[in-house]
């Protein structure tokens, strides 16, 4: 795996019709999504589940790079290459998520913060040798009756900026994902307002930290609805989203890639689609994509259920999704398309 700027890494990353899949549920995750469908919860069938996504023939057309768990990027395929390796072959950007999950923010009742990790400089040199060259760090900002307060989004971005500059220092892109959730019944304004403010505070960060923002990705949520309130168009989510980041994301902004955060499969498609759209007659100075994991994965999941028999259908499932996102970021999906 070569050696490359983080300039070109990111470039490889948002190029056009492609975005990123995100493989990297936590062993905890995977086990509940496991559990839900009756398939063994272990190391092997995790890997037979990563092996069945990754070897779907011409993923490689709308998939740019895929985010691998540490017991993932550890893992090799039936022919024993390792997941890295085999992704790389295919043109496909291995990257890796660093964080190791959340906390309760102490002091702060229903507010959590991603724990910090002391070895992350280390475990960053090491994923690096065994061929990442993107990282993902999550954070978590709940919204609710006085949440999210200053203090949670000043921590949570502090450690997001500490991770960037680490990652930067090491040679890999970092992606920053400071995801406001959608659970509960707010409005699709209060989601713009925390949102603002939350990337207010983490670009304020950055500049402050001097991170090179070119050699940066942000992962964030759409401008949305919650899952629980009511729903507005799909215009206007794309209108409220490009408004908030053409407000304080700086230009020079290496890509953004957006979350699915809860919305179905074509629901998905539908809001990048619109977003998409505006893009074109706004002429935004960022690329913008996808990097999904459940709005990738659910249908060739529910699909796969653990069985070999069921793998080439699945990854014509999988494959199907990612077609379908890469047309949503052009701007050309269509629901007839499902
Ligand atoms: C794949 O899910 C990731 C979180 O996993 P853990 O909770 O197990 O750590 C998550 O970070 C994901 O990469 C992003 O939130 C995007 O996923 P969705 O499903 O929202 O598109």
């Amino acid at each position: 795996m070569s050696e490359q700027t983080l300039q070109a890494i990111v470039k490889a990353m948002v190029a056009d019709g492609k975005g990123l899949l995100a493989a990297d549920e936590s062993n905890g995750n995977i086990k509940k999504k496991f559990d839900k469908l009756g398939i063994e919860d272990s190391a092997e069938n995790h890997r037979r589940y990563r092996e069945m996504l990754f070897t779907t023939p011409g993923m490689e057309k709308y998939i740019s790079g895929v985010i691998l768990f540490d017991e993932t990027i550890h893992q090799s395929t039936s022919d024993g290459v390792s997941f890295a390796q085999y992704l790389d072959s295919k043109g496909v950007v291995p990257g890796i998520k660093v964080d190791i999950g959340l906390m309760d923010f102490e002091g702060h009742p229903g507010e959590q913060v991603t724990k910090w990790d002391e070895t992350l400089n280390d475990r960053l040199k090491k994923y690096y040798e065994l061929g990442a060259r993107f990282a993902k760090w999550r954070a978590v900002i709940n919204i609710g009756a006085g949440i999210p307060s200053d203090e949670c989004i000043a921590a949570n971005c502090k450690n997001l900026v500490k991770y960037a500059q680490l990652c930067q220092a090491n040679g890999i892109v970092p992606i920053v994902e400071p995801e406001v959730l959608s659970d509960g019944d707010h409005t699709i304004e209060r989601c713009y307002e925390v949102t603002k403010k939350t990337l207010i505070e983490l670009f304020a960060q950055l500049k402050k930290a001097n991170v090179d923002l070119s050699g940066l990705i942000l992962k964030p949520n759409m401008v949305i609805y919650s899952l629980e309130g009511e729903k507005v168009s799909a215009q206007e989510v794309a209108e409220k989203t490009l408004q908030c980041f053409s407000e304080v994301v700086p230009t020079e902004v290496g890509g953004i890639v957006f979350l699915s955060g809860g919305q179905s499969e074509p629901e998905s498609c539908v809001t990048l689609n619109a977003i998409s759209k505006l893009v074109k007659e706004q002429k935004t100075p960022w690329k913008l994509t996808f990097s999904y994991g459940r709005a990738l994965q659910n249908s060739a999941l529910k699909n796969w259920i653990g069985k070999d028999e069921n793998k080439f259908s699945s990854q014509e499932i999988f494959l199907h999704r990612a077609k379908l996102a890469s047309a949503a970021s052009f701007g050309e999906y269509t629901p007839e398309m499902e």
